[in-house]
């Protein structure tokens, strides 16, 4: 499934805005009913330098970067923000462009909003779980006592991620997220200016840029160090692709991400670090160097592995 990420901000912080930049969807955040509740999801592609190189070597008819969900909320507020539940990380957007803009108070007010958010989910959450607990049944009463607990640590205003010991496993809090703050504006990412290259081809893009690295890069990278993540390719002449990964997982779930029949069908892998491939110039020629490696399903998969997957179904 693909990584998640949701947008949270306050009215006119520029989430809409930065969710254009992100996914170069064009609609023009004026299509927005004044006040509505839309969502909007979109897709947004993880640039990687590395990508190209790799499929170039290969002639790859068809370039595919990795992608991650982008979900914007159109406001805060429990209803709202409990669509996030899902995602694997939030972007935290504050103004940082408007004559009286204070990002930290506003990062404040979006913090507590969150545990406010939390704290009702479970609030509601205990009132079901006690009810049931009436019955004597023990694990209902033990659910009940631990939920309690949350609550008292949402209501001393901490977020979940410092609560000692496991939380349920269906709890879906959103304080324990990964939370990644960006100020919008001239001194962070210029959200607004993003969204309007994005509207530009990459080639004029990247000529106004003059080698300057895209801001929504560094938002990427971000996300990619709040979660620990790692990129692998594969490199087919029909189609190379870039895919993320987390740090420490196998070849086993490099092929699962790809496709759960080959994940099934999984008999070795073939590695090569994407830079001696580049070097090499083919598959073959790294192979006759010793840089491709034969590896079974608990290979830890290494950031820029390229990997190729023998199966059979
Ligand atoms: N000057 C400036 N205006 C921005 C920036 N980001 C957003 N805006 C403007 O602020 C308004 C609200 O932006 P929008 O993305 O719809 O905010 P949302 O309510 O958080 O989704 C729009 O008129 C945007 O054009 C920015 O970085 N600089
Ligand atoms: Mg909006």
């Amino acid at each position: 499934m693909a990584l998640e990420v949701g947008i949270v901000g306050l009215p006119n912080s520029g989430k809409t805005t930065l969710f254009r930049a992100l996914t170069r969807a064009g609609q023009s955040p004026g299509a927005q009913s004044p006040g509505g509740s839309r969502t909007n999801v979109g897709m947004a592609a993880i640039t990687d330098e590395r990508l190209p190189r790799v499929a170039a070597v290969v002639s790859a008819r068809k370039v595919t970067p990795a992608a991650v969900r982008v979900v914007d909320v159109s406001g805060t507020g429990a209803a709202l923000l409990g669509n996030l539940r899902q995602c694997d990380a939030i972007l935290a957007v504050v103004d940082g462009f408007s004559a009286n803009a204070s990002p930290e108070r506003d990062l404040a007010t979006l913090r507590l909003e969150l545990l406010v958010a939390d704290r009702e989910h479970v609030e509601r959450r205990l009132e079901r779980v006690a009810k049931q607990a009436k019955s004597g049944d023990a694990g209902l009463r033990a659910e009940a006592a631990e939920l309690e607990r949350l609550l008292a640590q949402l209501d001393a205003e901490q977020p979940l991620a410092t609560y000692p010991g496991p939380l349920p496993g269906e709890l879906e809090p959103l304080t324990t997220k990964p939370l990644i703050e960006i100020v919008n504006g001239p001194g962070g990412i210029d959200a607004k200016l993003e969204a309007e290259l994005a509207e530009l081809d990459p080639d004029e893009a990247a000529a106004f840029r003059d080698g300057e690295e895209s801001a929504l890069d560094e938002v990427v990278h971000r996300l990619f160090a709040a979660l620990d993540l790692i990129s692998f390719f594969t490199a087919g002449e029909q189609e190379t692709r870039a895919w993320t990964l987390a740090r420490g997982e196998t070849a086993l779930d490099a092929a699962a991400t790809i496709h759960t029949d080959i994940a099934r069908g999984f008999i070795r892998c073939e590695v090569i670090r994407w830079g001696d491939l580049v070097e090499c110039g083919s598959r073959a020629e790294a192979a006759k160097r010793g840089l491709q490696r034969l590896e079974g399903k608990t290979y830890v998969v290494e950031d820029g592995d390229v990997l190729n997957v023998r199966f059979n179904v």
